[in-house]
C-alpha cells in the first residue's frame, strides 16, 4: 500500500466516523491505482446472493485483474475479515474456463496450491489464504463478499451534474491571486473520474475574507433528494466544511474534510445519507487554512 492510499484510508475512516452510522460491513476503500471502490459485505451469502447484492448497489463482485488489485483488496478487505470472501469469477458456463462475470478480461490469476480442484462441483471464486484463490461451491458455503465499483458506472447517478451553483463572495479561475472572476456554473461539470487529479476543468479559487465575506459555494439539486454519497475535490492543505439541511428534522448537518499532507488532492468520497436539496461548500473557519482555497469537482449520488 502506498503512502497516498494509507493517508486516504485514514481520511475515509475519519469522515465515516462523522457519519455515526453503524453497520457490520467494512468501510469503503478506494484504490488510487485504478480509481475503483471496494467494500466487504460481512453477511454470509452464497456466491449468487453476493453477486446480486453488489449488482443492486450499482457494482459487481470484485474482479482482481492485476497483482496490484489483488494485493490491495487482500490487504484492505480480505485480511481484516474472519472469513474467505467471494470474488467475481466463475467457471460455471464452461468447466475450467474461468471468467470475470462483469466481462473483465481473465488476464491474471492467483490460485492457491492445488486449486482449482473442484471440477464441476466448484465453480465460484473466493479467497483462500494470503493473496490466493480457491474454486468453491456456490450453494454449500456461505461467505462474505467483496463488491467493487468503477467510477464511470457509479457516477451515472450524479444528480448534481448540470445543476445550479451559487457563489457567495468572489471566485476566480486561473490560480490564486490571478485570473478572472469565474462563471461558477463551470464547477457543475461533474466530470470527476476516471482522472483522479483533474484540476484542469471547472476549478474555482478564492481568497478568504478578501472583502470580509465568508466565501461559499451552494449547489442546488433542484428538488429534495435522498443523497447517499458525495464526491468532492478540494485544495489539499486546508479544512473544508460541507453542510446541508436535513429535511427529516430541519437540522443542519456537517462534514469536515480535514487538511491532508500529500501532494495533489485526490477526490474525497463522503457517505452522507442526506435528504436535502442543497449542499454548501466552504472553508471550515474553525479549522486549518492558509487563506487560499479551491474546489474542482463535486458530485452527489442519489440513493436507489
Ligand atoms: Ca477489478
Ligand atoms: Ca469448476
Ligand atoms: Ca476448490
Amino acid at each position: 500500500m502506498n503512502i497516498y492510499t494509507r493517508e486516504l484510508l485514514t481520511l475515509l475512516s475519519i469522515t465515516l466516523a462523522f457519519n455515526g452510522a453503524t453497520h457490520a460491513d467494512s468501510s469503503t476503500v478506494d484504490n488510487l491505482d485504478n480509481g475503483h471502490f471496494y467494500q466487504r459485505i460481512d453477511s454470509p451469502m452464497s456466491w449468487t446472493s453476493a453477486a446480486e447484492y453488489c449488482k443492486n448497489q450499482g457494482g459487481y463482485l470484485a474482479t482482481l485483474t492485476s497483482e496490484q488489485e489483488n494485493s490491495f483488496v487482500y490487504d484492505e478487505l480480505q485480511k481484516p475479515s474472519n472469513d474467505f470472501c467471494w470474488l467475481g469469477g466463475s467457471d460455471s458456463k464452461q468447466e475450467g474456463i474461468w471468467e470475470w462475470t462483469n466481462g473483465d478480461n481473465w488476464s491474471y490469476e492467483s490460485w492457491a496450491n492445488g486449486e482449482p480442484n473442484g471440477g464441476t462441483t466448484e465453480n465460484h471464486l473466493l479467497y483462500w489464504g494470503q493473496y490466493v484463490w480457491n474454486d468453491g461451491t456456490n450453494s454449500v458455503v456461505s461467505h462474505c463478499g467483496i463488491c467493487e465499483w468503477d467510477n464511470a458506472t457509479y457516477l451515472k447517478a450524479n444528480v448534481a451534474n448540470g445543476k445550479t451553483v451559487a457563489a457567495i463572495g468572489e471566485f476566480f479561475t486561473g490560480g490564486w491571486g490571478s485570473g478572472s472572476v469565474v462563471d461558477y456554473s463551470t464547477i457543475t461539470d461533474g466530470v470527476v473520474f476516471p482522472n483522479w487529479h483533474q484540476w484542469d476543468q471547472g476549478t474555482v479559487w478564492w481568497q478568504e475574507n478578501k472583502d470580509n465575506v465568508q466565501n461559499k459555494l451552494i449547489v442546488y439539486l433542484g428538488s429534495i433528494q435522498n443523497i447517499k454519497t458525495i464526491f468532492i475535490q478540494v485544495d489539499n492543505n486546508d479544512d473544508y466544511l460541507i453542510s446541508w439541511e436535513d429535511s427529516n428534522d430541519g437540522l443542519v448537518k456537517k462534514k469536515v474534510i480535514p487538511q491532508r499532507n500529500w501532494g495533489m488532492a485526490p477526490i474525497v468520497r463522503i457517505d452522507v445519507d442526506a435528504i436535502t436539496d442543497t449542499f454548501t461548500i466552504e472553508h471550515d473557519s474553525n479549522g486549518a487554512g492558509d487563506g487560499f482555497y479551491s474546489v474542482s469537482e463535486f458530485a452527489a449520488i442519489a440513493a436507489d
